[in-house]
Order: C-alpha cells, then sequence, then structure tokens
C-alpha cells in the first residue's frame, strides 16, 4: 500500500452575487499554524521552478490565479497534478522533490508554509535528495 504523493484538500467556498472568497483555516484544510507566505508570480514564459525538496518544512500551495503544474517525487514514485482552482490546495510535506512548470502567465501561486524561511532546510541536489530519502 502507498500512500498519494499528490495530496488535494478543498478550500471551503463561499460565492454569492458579489464573487467568490475562499478559505484555508487551521483545523479545516490547513493542518499546520502558518508562520510564512510566499507567492510566486510573474512567472516567464517557458521557466520551471522549484528542482529542491525540503527536510522538514509543510506548505500548502494555492494557485489563486492561472495554472501552474507541480510534478512530486519521493526517490521513487513521480507524482504531477494541475493546480488551476483556488478552490483546492495542494499540501506537500517534507521529503518530496518539487518541481514547477508550465505557468500560465496570469498564474498566481500563493504557498502557505509551517515555518520561516530557512536555506538549510532546502536539499537542491536531485543526488543527494535520493541519497537522503534512502538513507
Ligand atoms: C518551495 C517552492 C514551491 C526568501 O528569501 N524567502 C522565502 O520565503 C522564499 C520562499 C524564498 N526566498 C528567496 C530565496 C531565493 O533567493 O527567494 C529566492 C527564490 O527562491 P527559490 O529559488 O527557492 O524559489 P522556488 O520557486 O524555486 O521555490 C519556492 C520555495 O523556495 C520552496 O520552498 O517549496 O517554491
Amino acid at each position: 500500500m502507498t500512500s498519494p504523493l499528490v495530496q488535494l484538500v478543498d478550500n471551503p467556498q463561499h460565492g454569492d452575487a458579489r464573487g467568490q472568497l475562499s478559505v484555508a483555516e487551521l483545523g479545516g484544510a490547513l493542518p499546520f499554524v502558518v508562520r510564512r507566505v510566499y507567492w510566486i508570480h510573474g512567472t516567464k514564459p517557458g521557466i520551471s521552478r522549484g528542482f529542491h525538496a525540503h527536510k522538514k518544512l509543510h506548505q500548502l500551495c494555492v494557485c489563486v490565479a492561472g495554472s501552474v503544474r507541480i510534478s512530486l517525487f519521493d526517490g521513487r514514485r513521480e507524482e504531477s497534478v494541475v493546480l488551476d482552482s483556488s478552490a483546492q490546495g495542494l499540501l506537500i510535506g517534507p521529503a518530496l522533490w518539487r518541481e514547477m512548470h508550465d505557468f500560465s502567465p496570469d498564474c498566481v501561486l500563493m504557498v502557505l508554509a509551517d515555518t520561516e524561511y530557512d536555506e538549510a532546510d532546502y536539499i537542491r541536489d536531485r543526488d543527494q535528495f535520493i541519497r537522503h530519502v534512502a538513507g
């Protein structure tokens, strides 16, 4: 039995005649206390990002505009998912190599994280990542 690499959560939607309001809330779709928020936007055509893993970080990625494809690799299996709705979030835990591809020009990818930025938590070499998960 293997667990899915792609863990999607539903963000409650409160649409009405005025438009949409989407929520990610602790105890709901959000399984951790948020200590940092960043967003990726204005990505140039043909550019991919990521190409690293984290040792401890948990994150929730929500594509609040446009679309992006995120691929995840655990050292053995690879899965990818297209995010194109703020109604869903992608949970990415530690020890997953992530790559972001096929950004639409209008993509805004918001990321909620459970820790402050720490470069020491990154594994930016793929071979080192494979050794990390193997051992
Ligand atoms: C991740 C994917 C989904 C900071 O100073 N503070 C921050 O909070 C972040 C996230 C980045 N930075 C600096 C570090 C680099 O000088 O911003 C620069 C670009 O970061 P990076 O090349 O790591 O960006 P991505 O898009 O490859 O990866 C980011 C996150 O870093 C990473 O944690 O999981 O998005």
